[in-house]
């Protein structure tokens, strides 16, 4: 048989070797020298180009451009980021969301709100709170919902540890039995004993696995300075450009126009409140020392 080119993603990265999802099945690959001299890592959830090989080992051609590469967990292409917000044990945090929803608008990412736990205590500060975000909001209980949100995109889940992750992805497929926390301490195994991020197929959409990356990961490995900081609040956006001053940093500025809807009730306290804090960060970072 001839060498075969085909198009694909990668579903899995072990140890050198990629898992690549075609239409005529999945192959074992690995990737060209040529990228490591590129210092181009391919990555779960790449768009590539495959060539099969009857006597050679299958190779990586072609990685298509990226829609976004997050760095930690290492994955591509993603379309929505489900953040798993939990009433209760762990407490949610409005500071974190705020940071995440952020760093998904930075990368072209739809934060999507999932609320767990709401067994435990209420939630409807925090629905009231993010109800200006325009984001879609969902309970953990509503699987057809969240299939809904799922079908034909690819899609990760973050949220804290402990919040339901795992649980309600195997919710939404049980055929897939991941492990919860629950199990993993019941067997006395550590937590996190894989790192790696694996797409999955669940409701007609690809989900990304990334067991053993936390939300901090995503925290600590990506910056967003201080000029896109405002573009990165959603509900923002409407209003930028209309503040008294062009050079206006939306922190309590004569005319400002965030403000003013802050005021209002438009935008929600919350927010801006993270908005400043996220401000005060970014302001110490510098776009040389990326
Ligand atoms: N009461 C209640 N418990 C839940 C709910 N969702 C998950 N849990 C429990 O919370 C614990 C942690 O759930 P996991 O699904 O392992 O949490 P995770 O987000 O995957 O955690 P990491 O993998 O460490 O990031 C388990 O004991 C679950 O049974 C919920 O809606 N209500
Ligand atoms: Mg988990
Ligand atoms: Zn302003």
């Amino acid at each position: 048989m001839m060498d075969q080119t085909l198009n694909g993603r990668i579903m899995k990265g072990i140890g050198g070797f990629y898992y690549v999802e075609t239409a005529s099945g999945l192959f074992e690959c690995k990737a060209k020298g040529r990228f490591r001299k590129e210092k181009l890592t391919p990555l779960a959830g790449d768009l590539v180009t495959i060539t099969v090989r009857e006597d050679k080992e299958n190779t990586i051609d072609r990685i298509l451009p990226r829609k976004n590469a997050l760095k930690r967990p290492p994955v591509a292409n993603i379309d929505r980021l489900f953040l798993v917000i939990s009433a209760a044990k762990p407490l949610p945090r409005t500071l974190v969301i705020d940071k995440l929803t952020c760093i998904a608008e930075k990368n072209g990412i739809e934060p999507v709100l999932i609320f767990s736990k709401t067994d435990l205590a209420p939630i409807d500060d925090l629905v009231a709170i993010y109800r200006t975000t325009g984001y879609t909001m969902l309970f953990n209980t509503q699987l057809d919902e969240i299939r809904a949100q799922i079908a034909g995109r690819v899609c990760a889940f973050t949220g804290n540890s402990g919040v339901g992750k795992t649980t309600l992805i195997n919710r939404l497929d049980p055929s897939l039995s991941l492990e919860t926390n629950e199990i993993s301490e019941k067997l006395g195994r550590g937590k996190h004993t894989t790192r790696h991020a694996e797409l999955f197929h669940i409701a007609d959409g690809l989900v990304i696995d990334t067991a053993g990356f936390s939300s901090l990961d995503l925290l600590q490995n990506e910056v967003i300075l201080k000029d896109d900081l405002a573009d990165c609040f959603h509900e923002f956006r409407p209003y930028l450009g209309e503040c008294k001053f062009t050079t206006c940093a939306h922190i309590g500025e004569k005319g400002c126009k965030i403000c003013e809807m802050v005021e209002r009730g438009e935008i929600s306290l919350s927010r801006h409140k993270s908005y400043c804090a996220l401000y005060e960060d970014a302001k110490a970072i510098r776009e040389w020392e990326l």
